[in-house]
């Protein structure tokens, strides 16, 4: 595996950073999960926007254009010979001292890119269904740390997802700090009741996510009443069909959430034939390396 660090290629067990990080000492840093599907990669620019926007708010600079950024990524697909791949793209503050002050990182940012193969649920989950529980941690305040910020700092999720798997369960949802669905630890929430699909504006504590967009796109095309809603757990109790979206994830339906079933306990005819489109989409739209 050939991993690129600020512009040169490493081996996996030669791929290093420094400790003195500020990446690793304060998760002061941005990153996006990208997908290729057949040598196409899915919705570049999209990420390349928001990894750029997230450095913007943390005042992180990013010491490549955006289009030489995309260069990196495709010649590190190259480099890997990976048909089909997840890439994480990482930008560190860089190396600093052992005190926060982003200052002393003198600019001086790292940037990683790995190219390797994903698969974030089993794939029992996308024929069967996956069950959910809402958990205590709620997501980060859009006012304290703003969840559009696709930070290397995880531990709001972390936390979610630990109190999941404690429960026995694979994903957790997460609310907001009045009670309303935010969304999972690593993907994007949707329900469809008579025939209308909601999920949660980006406003109340969500990720605007690339593969949420997506859905939406390929659903107005499509015809269907599409609604950025707040939601609660009461409605996503009664809803008919439920699944997340993410870049890893693709789109995974939901058939049990704390402990009520959904519609018939069986990934629904909305969210398969959704499954389908978004799939399609994937084979034929992309950045080709
Ligand atoms: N919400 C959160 C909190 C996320 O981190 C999504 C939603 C979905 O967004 P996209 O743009 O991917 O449709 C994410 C996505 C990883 C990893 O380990 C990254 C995410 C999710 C799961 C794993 O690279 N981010």
């Amino acid at each position: 595996m050939k991993i690129y660090i600020n512009g040169k290629f490493y081996e996996k067990n030669e791929a290093k950073i420094s400790v003195f990080d500020h990446g690793l000492l304060y998760g002061d840093g941005v990153f996006e999960g990208i997908r290729s599907y057949n040598r196409l990669v899915f919705k570049l620019k999209e990420h390349i926007d928001r990894l750029f926007e997230s450095a913007h708010t943390l005042m992180l600079k990013i010491p490549l254009s955006k289009e030489r950024l995309i260069k990196a990524v495709l010649s590190t697909l190259k480099a890997n010979n990976l048909k089909d791949a997840y890439i994480r793209l990482v930008v560190t503050r860089g190396e600093g001292d052992l005190g926060l002050d982003p200052r002393k990182c003198n600019g001086n940012t790292t940037i990683i890119i790995i190219a390797d193969k994903i698969a974030l649920y089993p794939e029992k989950f996308y024929k069967q269904g996956l069950a959910l529980i809402s958990v205590p941690t709620i997501r980060n305040l859009p006012e304290a740390l703003n969840p559009q910020i696709k930070s290397l700092n995880y531990l709001n999720n972390i936390l979610a997802k630990i109190e999941a798997l404690n429960c026995g369960y694979d994903e957790a949802i997460m609310l907001d700090s009045l009670g309303y669905v935010a969304e999972c630890t690593g993907d994007n929430i949707f329900i469809v009741k008579d025939k209308h699909l909601y999920t949660p504006p980006q406003c109340m504590g969500t990720l605007r996510g690339i593969t949420r967009d997506t859905v939406l796109e390929i659903a107005r095309k499509g015809r269907i009443s599409v609604h950025e809603h707040v939601l609660t757990r009461h409605e996503l109790y009664i809803s008919d069909e439920c699944f997340l979206t993410g870049t890893a994830a693709e789109i995974v339906p939901v058939v049990k959430v704390d402990g009520r079933i959904i519609g018939s306990g069986k990934p629904g005819k909305f969210t398969l034939g959704l499954m389908k489109k978004f799939k399609d989409c994937t084979k034929k739209e992309g950045v080709r390396y």
